[in-house]
C-alpha cells in the first residue's frame, strides 16, 4: 500500500514545550511505516478557548504513512499519554503537555465516533492555516468548507 500524506498539528503549553514538540516529532518519525517529511516553524500562540492558560507552542508536521487513520490516531494518543506522564491532572480544554490532532489525511473524509477529518478546527485556527501554507498546502478562505481544501 502506498503512503498517504497526513498533516498532524502539535500543541503544548505545559512543561518544556519545545522539548515536548521535539520528542513528539521523533516519536512520530519512529512509528512503523511512518516518516516525518516536513515541519512548519514552531510558533508561540495565544491560548484560545474558555480556560485561562499559558501560551502554546504549535507546529504542523507533514507525515507520510501507510497506517490507517484509526491506527495513526491510536499511535498519536499513545504519544500524548507518554508525554502526559509529567503533567498535572488535565482540565478539559485546559493546559496540556502535548496535543496531537490529525488535520488532513490525504484527501480522505472521516466521520466516525472518534475521528473527524478534515479537523473541524481548521476553518478557525489561523495558525494552522499559516503553518499549512509553509508546508505548501493552500487552505481556502475561513468561510469556505474545510473539506474543499486544495493541496498543491
Ligand atoms: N478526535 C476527533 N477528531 C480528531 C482528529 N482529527 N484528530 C477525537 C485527533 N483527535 C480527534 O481529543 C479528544 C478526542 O478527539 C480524541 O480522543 C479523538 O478521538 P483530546 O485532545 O484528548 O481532547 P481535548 O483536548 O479535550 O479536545 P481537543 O479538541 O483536542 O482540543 P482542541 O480543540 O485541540 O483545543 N490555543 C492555542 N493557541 N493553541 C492550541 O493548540 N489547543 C487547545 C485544545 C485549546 N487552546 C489552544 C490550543
Ligand atoms: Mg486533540
Amino acid at each position: 500500500m502506498s503512503a498517504e500524506r497526513v498533516y498532524v498539528a502539535l500543541g503544548s503549553n505545559l512543561g518544556d514545550r519545545a522539548e515536548t514538540l521535539r520528542r513528539a516529532r521523533e516519536a512520530i518519525d519512529a512509528l512503523p511505516d511512518t516518516r516525518v517529511a516536513g515541519a512548519s516553524d514552531v510558533e508561540e500562540t495565544e491560548p484560545f478557548g474558555p480556560v485561562a492558560q499559558g501560551p502554546f507552542l504549535n507546529q504542523m508536521l507533514a507525515v507520510d504513512t501507510t497506517l490507517s487513520p484509526d491506527a495513526l490516531l491510536d499511535a498519536l494518543l499513545a504519544i500524548e499519554r507518554a508525554a502526559g506522564r509529567v503533567r498535572d491532572a488535565a482540565v478539559r480544554w485546559g493546559p496540556r503537555t502535548l496535543d496531537c490532532d490529525i488535520v488532513l489525511f490525504g484527501d480522505r473524509r472521516v466521520e466516525t465516533e472518534r475521528l473527524t477529518v478534515p479537523h473541524p478546527g481548521l476553518a478557525h485556527r489561523d495558525f494552522w492555516r499559516r503553518e499549512l501554507r509553509q508546508l505548501g498546502v493552500e487552505p481556502l478562505d475561513a468561510d469556505d468548507d474545510p473539506r474543499s481544501l486544495a493541496t498543491r
